[in-house]
């Protein structure tokens, strides 16, 4: 593998000289690894993509530079770093936004942003505010471009999409496992409905459509020392789809008290001062643009959100663990029962969620 990165490396126009190539962080999509060069030199990040995923990786990179150089534009007309405040891709020795090697696995890289923080959840109410913010921010800076975004994740966000699937798998119980998990599968199935019709609103275009990250979860943010967002990064999900879902994705993951694939039950419920701290980042950034049919489904959103992890985690199981890297064969399971846990407890807290939507609109 060594041999194999150090030949990827220098595919790429990056400055300096590496000293070495390590792997980095826990994607449960790419495999990703620090390129860390001698001296004063950047450093790098550099990614292998998953191409079972990402069936169009050249159509992905295009869409992450034109939404780079969009705020790049923006962060330098308001005075900012661009190299600091928005990702910058590094491209190969020839130019291109990725290289292919000679298996066909696709790789792209982009400078590291030193002096940063990152987190799995938010610790105090002020610094989901700071994320609110960065994500209201993000959104806000790119609601004017103007072309639209290559689809290369057709159907992500979508549950009419995601049930069409689900009914496949159920349907083919290719690994066997469908029977242990007739609970779960009524999870899913007595939402349907509420969950379809959410989409419903999107497909007639009473919830609009713009540019979105969606993957906002709290570690999908680089945050400074001193506790406010600096840059939003894991851009390979950029599409035209409803912002109400970035919002959704980031209370999934910062307002859980444990983790996404926590053990232990008990632990998994959702913080309200972290919600309202959250929420309140958000708004203050958002709420010029947003119609009011996007305020009243707000707090909507993260149920709908989570309801797909529990969908996507449980459909993964039952189809035998294909797309979610797993660490043994009751991951995606654990995952479920996590997720799970974590709408009951917005379902029990979702009058109190509208409320305080309500109550920082004005
Ligand atoms: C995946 O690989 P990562 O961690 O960026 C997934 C998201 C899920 C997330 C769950 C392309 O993101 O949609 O919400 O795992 N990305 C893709 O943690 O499916
Ligand atoms: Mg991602």
């Amino acid at each position: 593998m060594k041999e194999t990165l150090a030949k990827i490396g220098k595919a790429f126009a990056f400055e300096g000289t590496i000293k070495e190539i390590r792997p980095l962080g826990e994607g449960l999509i790419n495999d990703t690894f620090f390129v860390e060069t001698e001296g004063d030199s950047p450093n790098y990040i550099l990614q292998r993509k998953n191409k079972n995923i990402f069936k169009d990786i050249p159509s992905m990179m295009d869409n992450i530079f034109r939404v780079t150089t969009h705020l790049k534009n923006k962060i330098t007309a308001q005075g900012g770093d661009p190299l600091r405040e928005a990702l910058t891709v590094t491209p190969t020795t020839d130019g291109k936004l990725y290289f292919k090697d000679e298996e066909n696995e696709c790789w792209a890289a982009c400078l590291f942003i030193e002096d940063t923080i990152t987190y799995q959840y938010a610790d105090s109410p002020e610094l989901a505010t700071q994320g609110g913010k960065g994500i209201g921010k993000f959104q806000a800076m790119l609601s004017d471009m103007k072309e639209p975004l290559a689809d290369i994740l057709p159907g992500f966000h979508n549950m009419r999409f995601r049930f069409e699937q689900w009914d496949d798998v159920l349907k083919k119980d290719p690994a066997g496992r469908k029977a242990k998990v007739q609970e779960e599968i009524d999870w899913i199935e007595s939402r349907r409905e509420e969950m379809l019709g959410f989409w419903a609103k999107v497909e007639t275009g009473e919830i609009p459509t713009r540019v979105t990250h969606n993957d906002t979860k709290i570690s999908n943010i680089l945050f400074d020392k001193q506790g406010n967002v600096l840059c939003v990064i894991d851009l390979d999900t950029v599409l035209s789809s409803t912002c109400l879902n970035d919002y959704g994705d980031a209370i999934r993951s910062y307002a859980n008290a444990g983790k996404e694939d926590d053990e232990n039950l008990d632990n998994v419920y959702v913080k309200m001062d972290i919600f309202e701290g959250y929420t309140a980042g958000y708004l203050s950034e958002t709420k010029g643009f947003l119609t009011q049919s996007e305020i009243e489904n707000l707090a909507f959103s993260a149920k709908y959100i989570t309801f797909e992890q529990v969908l996507r985690f449980l459909m993964d199981y039952i189809d035998g663990d294909n797309y979610y890297k797993v660490k043994d064969d009751t991951h995606n399971l654990v995952r479920t029962h996590a997720q799970y846990k974590l709408l009951q407890s917005m379902e029990e807290n979702y009058d109190k969620m509208c409320a305080i939507v309500t109550k920082l609109v004005k």
